[in-house]
């Protein structure tokens, strides 16, 4: 009999190295993970009307930004509130219908089929039931590869989503990316797509995603500036605090201007950590420092901050007792009975700070350095290519990408140990946190240790990493760069799609490689890219520096 109560095998942590069929290892339900499966169907019979809408010319706008933020919803660690995912459906298939009746109105058929006709039902029991038989594994694949790469595209498609969303918010889009992210979603669920095809679809995503931080980093560059280097307190100050987590820049702004003037210290936790370098948001007086490290920590760091604590996008983890009082969600983020901010009005999240104690007193500490994205990085090039042809600089190593639970990812902080003091270090997103308070020393007048930003900052790594090939001349593959890349989650797809697109080879990715992919597609990636599992920090520097 199969004992199964839910299948999700889309982040790194999932139960066994197989998939979560039980209880989510993140604190997914059973109930939320249908539910989520159900948003995906949903999402995919919309995208088969919206593109036929689209061929019309209908104006698609505010569906095409719902389906992303809906897709966003999904990803690991974001929504775990099960009355938002039903609206979300029954959103959906309003929109659905809607367009239909535009197209009707043009005078044309809508193809039609069970995913473009599906009616959900109306109690929320209905719905997870139905959400039981409709996920991507439930129907019985005779081609195991074939699924593989379908979860692929879907896992990459959510990242895209998530990238998308942000950009959005920051006043930039393409038409292009969600035409991708329909037609995506459409061949997830064809039956008679080859797997040639959905590789062709899979660097696809990864070029499309690759547009997708484009306009993300010009919508942050341009509302906040260019990041620039700046020292970041580790330490607190006396007063009343506010800690802000995840990576939305529009959220933090609009709350340290809320915050102004309040007797309110604002925080950053994970990666809010680089927003620091952004001029438009360090000029504020009361942003002051960071506290606490990745999101796989804040159940035992969120309980010792004595203020109110913001998650605006991923990672949430499942609040404890402790905090749960002084916890807001906004954006996509959300946990059932966790006060949720939909509309940037933070009152309640100030109200709370100034009823808590805050910290009593000044505590001093280290600080970390951030700020060193593109505009920064290329502003020194000429003494990177300096160092490197008078050999102080042997190898750059770009330790980047997820942190989390595992024990095994203490290589990354290994890895960066051992790193002989001729080799740089460029990293980005939250796995920084194992090491981003070592002092590695410079070489002349770089600091070894280079903050390039968050995991929506991964534009900045491939525009170094291209600048440095065209000032060398020479393809990446043959640049003195190396990438050590930790995942988690599907943002961290999307990017290893986009570098598997640029043809970036002989990446070393860890701590397990994802469940969703089959030997054999192991293999094509294997073949074609080079790409492999991270082995032990002494064997990997060994490689790098002397292959
Ligand atoms: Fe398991 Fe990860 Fe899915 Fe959560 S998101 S249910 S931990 S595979
Ligand atoms: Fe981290 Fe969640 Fe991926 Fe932004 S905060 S990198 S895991």
């Amino acid at each position: 009999m199969n004992q199964e109560k839910m299948f999700c095998y889309q982040c790194e942590q999932t139960a066994r190295g197989k998939g979560c069929t039980i209880f989510g290892v993140c604190g997914k339900t059973p109930d939320v993970s249908a539910l989520i499966d159900l948003q995906i169907y949903t999402l995919t019979g919309l995208s088969q009307i919206a593109l036929q809408a689209k061929s019309l010319g209908i104006d698609t706008e505010e569906i095409d930004v719902f389906t992303c933020k809906a897709l966003f919803s999904t990803l690991t660690n974001v929504n775990f509130d099960p009355t938002r995912l039903v609206r979300g459906i029954n959103k959906t298939v309003e929109y659905r219908e809607s367009l239909k009746t535009e197209i009707r109105n043009e005078g044309k058929a809508v193809a039609t089929d069970d995913l473009t006709e599906f009616v959900p039902n109306q109690t929320i029991e209905g719905m997870i039931e139905q959400g039981t038989h409709v996920g991507l594994k439930s129907v019985p694949a005779k081609d195991q590869d074939a699924l593989s790469l379908k979860h692929l595209l879907l896992f990459g498609i959510k990242g895209v989503a998530a990238y998308t969303d942000h950009a959005y918010i920051l006043g930039q889009k393409d038409e292009q990316i969600y035409t991708f992210i329909y037609e995506g979603l459409k061949a997830t669920r064809d039956k008679s797509i080859t797997n040639e095809a959905l590789i062709g679809l899979a660097l696809k995503c990864g070029a499309v995603n690759l547009r997708a931080m484009e306009l993300l980093d010009a919508g942050n560059s341009q509302t906040y500036g260019h990041p620039t280097p700046t020292q970041v307190p580790l330490g607190v100050k006396k007063g009343k605090a506010i800690l802000v987590s995840g990576h939305d820049l529009t959220d933090l702004e609009a709350l340290l201007k809320q915050s102004h003037n309040k007797g309110i210290y604002v925080y950053t936790h994970g990666e809010m950590l680089p927003t620091h370098a952004y001029p438009k948001l360090k000029k504020h007086p009361h942003f002051y420092g960071h506290y606490g490290t990745a999101w796989q920590n804040q159940q035992r760091e969120f309980q010792n901050f004595p203020g109110a604590i913001l998650i605006t996008t991923n990672c949430l983890m499942k609040p404890r007792q402790t905090y749960q009082n002084n916890l807001f969600t906004t954006g996509q983020v959300g946990w059932p009975n966790i006060p949720h901010i939909p509309d940037k009005n933070f009152a309640p999240v100030i109200d709370t700070a100034l009823k808590m104690a805050g910290f009593q007193e000044d505590q001093v500490d280290k600080e970390v350095s951030v700020g060193f994205a593109r505009n920064t990085i290329l502003s020194v090039a000429d003494k990177v290519i300096a160092a490197v042809n008078n050999k102080a600089l042997r190898h750059i190593i770009l330790v980047g990408g997820c942190d989390g639970a595992k024990p095994g990812r203490n290589y990354y902080a290994e890895l960066v140990d051992q790193a002989p003091a001729d080799t740089l270090i460029l990293t980005l997103a939250c796995g920084k946190f194992r090491f981003f308070d070592k002092d590695l020393g410079t070489i002349g007048e770089l600091p070894r240790l280079l903050d390039v930003g968050q995991c929506n900052d991964a534009y900045s790594a491939v525009k170094i990493a291209l600048a440095l090939s065209d000032a060398f001349n020479v393809g990446v593959n043959e640049l003195p760069l190396s990438l050590v890349l930790s995942w988690y989650e599907q943002k961290a797809v999307a990017i290893l799609l986009t570098l598997l697109h640029l043809g970036i080879k002989d990446i070393r990715l860890g701590p397990s490689l994802p469940a969703f992919v089959t030997p054999n597609i192991l293999s094509v990636l294997v073949k074609n890219f080079n790409i492999m599992p991270t082995s032990t920090p002494e064997q990997d520097l060994q490689a790098i520096l002397h292959d």
